[in-house]
């Protein structure tokens, strides 16, 4: 196994004013609709400012190898989880369930986003090759924003989507959670909901990020798998076997008369991973935002949080703008659960 990558980041490498001249950045439309947290929009979509010269050198430097798996959602839509679960999947056989590193190191850890590895000399992108394979990266990234060597090798990627609604209310939670956020007197629900619906918030339009990699997971379903936190959530062994499928690395009969699937979606369950002490206390290493709680990434995990968040007027506009943005695409979620 190779040690959990922990990229800290020194704050004095980060020239920005200099990044942001070699980027070219400076002429982006940019909002500041949530205080403290000032967004701009680059390829169509919405980053927030402080992290795009990282995102756009991932884009420009970062070179695949076939053998890695790419991580990819919107923020909220259980990447945390996505980390768990391929994690454990690839490392089934390194670890029993007692001593296994999600017992002792948050996911993000185990699972680094690429950007982490782009801040300000580069120097962190050194350790990339240090890595044995397979890799396991993430991005938040649109498709169209995808560094190209990605989409040309081999490499796999496993996106997860999750609906709107339990988006938007996970989303606010979240940013309202943000230090630099909420030392400005935080953002309202309604302010934050109303972007959302406009398509400014973190990682939006929604509807843009998940139809990009819809669509290449019709085209090229060996490439890109696309996986539903919904499903995930109510049918977990299913969607196990087809995401070990897709990865190569297929359960075998007698892993699961063991009950090995079943052992793994324990193991990486919210109710697991949320008591443990790692994601209970602490600050996530390899974060660039500010101070960022490891447990932020735990909430409450269910669908149809939103319903608790909404007014009928609330689900009324967003449920206008989803049903015309996915119209034709043959995509839908669940809203409620099943049971
Ligand atoms: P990120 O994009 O910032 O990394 P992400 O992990 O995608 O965040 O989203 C966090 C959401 O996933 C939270 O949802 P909630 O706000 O509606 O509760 C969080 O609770 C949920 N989550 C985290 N870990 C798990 C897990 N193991 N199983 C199910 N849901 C999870």
């Amino acid at each position: 196994m190779n040690p959990p990558i922990i990229v800290k980041h020194d704050e004095k490498n980060t020239n920005q004013e200099e990044i942001n001249e070699t980027l070219s950045l400076t002429n982006l439309p940019k909002h500041t609709e949530i205080p403290g947290l000032e967004l701009s929009f680059y390829q169509g979509c919405w980053h927030v400012s402080r992290m795009l010269p990282s995102v756009i050198k991932v884009q420009q430097k970062f070179q695949a190898q076939d053998t890695d798996i790419i991580l990819v959602s919107k923020p909220k839509c259980g990447t945390t989880w996505l980390k768990s679960l391929v994690y454990s999947i690839i490392h089934r056989t390194e670890f029993t369930y007692t001593n296994h590193p999600l017992l002792t190191h948050n996911p993000h850890e185990l699972v680094p986003f690429l950007t982490n590895f782009y801040t300000g000399d580069d120097h962190n992108a050194l350790g990339l090759n240090q890595i044995s394979s397979p890799r396991i990266f993430a991005t938040h990234d649109p498709y169209v924003t995808l560094n190209k060597s990605m989409k040309e090798s081999a490499c796999k990627i496993v996106y997860i989507a999750r609906n709107p609604f339990d988006v938007l209310v996970s989303g606010w939670h979240f940013t309202s959670s943000n230090e630099l956020v909420k030392s400005k007197n935080g953002v309202s629900f309604e302010t934050y909901f109303d972007l959302s619906c406009r398509g400014m918030e973190p990682g939006g339009p929604h509807w843009d990020h998940v139809l990009g990699y819809w669509k290449q997971s019709l085209d090229t379903p060996n490439k890109v798998l696309f996986l539903k936190y919904e499903d995930l959530k109510e049918d977990g062994v299913v969607e196990l076997k087809r995401l070990a499928k897709f990865l190569g690395c297929e359960f075998s009969l007698e892993e699961e008369e063991q009950g090995v699937i079943e052992k793994i979606l324990e193991l990486c369950s919210l109710k697991n991973l949320k008591e443990l002490e790692v994601n209970k206390t602490g600050i996530l290493k390899t974060s660039k935002l500010s101070n960022l709680q490891n447990k932020t990434f735990f909430r409450k995990g269910e669908i149809g949080d939103w319903v608790n968040h909404l007014s009928p007027l609330m689900f009324e506009r967003l449920d206008q703008v989803i049903k015309l943005k996915f119209a034709g695409s043959g995509l839908e979620f669940k809203i409620h659960p099943s049971k």
